[in-house]
């Protein structure tokens, strides 16, 4: 079965988003699925133009066995905190750069959520940190997943320059 097969297989983190023009953001958190092996769903899920989908995504997930998903959303962004509403799984929200607010309104709309309903809110078009941050979630319960984590980290140390002498002979 080919690697891409296996990573849709009983899917354990919902990659989601209120439009198809999020996806050239979106899937940078589905990339990091991929080079995790972790498998994923990936889908248009809109608060506003499709709420009763919403709904029925929220509450099925945990049943499916879900474990985390990833919302993402721009200018009025309701699909993150709408979603952790009504599921007690995990969210994680990306905020999407709109042009017009330059994706303020995104990030606020998403991580400005009342007590009681949490939304773990990454950087403005982020989805690779919330790929990464749900990789870790699940790493808690998962040494094979956590030691390739720690690999991944140690291989950033490693690009990392120091002496910046040669950069300005
Ligand atoms: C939001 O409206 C979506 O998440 C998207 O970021 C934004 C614009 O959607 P389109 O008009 O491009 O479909 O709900």
């Amino acid at each position: 079965m080919k690697k891409e097969e296996s990573n849709k297989m009983n899917p354990k983190v919902g990659i989601i988003m209120g439009s198809e023009s999020d996806l050239k953001v979106m899937k940078n958190a589905a990339f990091i699925m991929q080079e995790l092996s972790i498998p994923y769903e990936i889908k248009v899920v809109s608060a506003h133009r499709t709420p009763e989908r919403m709904f029925e995504y929220a509450k099925s997930a945990h049943n499916r066995g879900i474990a985390i998903i990833i919302a993402g959303a721009g200018g009025a962004a309701h699909l993150p905190g709408m979603v952790a509403s009504m599921t007690q799984l995990p969210v994680i929200g990306v905020p999407i750069r709109l042009k017009e607010l330059e994706g303020l309104d995104s990030l606020m709309s998403i991580v400005q959520m009342p007590g009681g309903v949490p939304v773990a809110t990454v950087g403005i078009n982020n989805a690779k940190n919330a790929g990464l941050l749900a990789a870790r979630i699940l790493g808690i319960n998962n040494h094979e997943l956590y030691e390739k984590l720690n690999e991944r980290r140690e291989l950033i140390k490693e690009t990392m320059i120091y002496d910046l002498n040669e950069k300005i002979e």
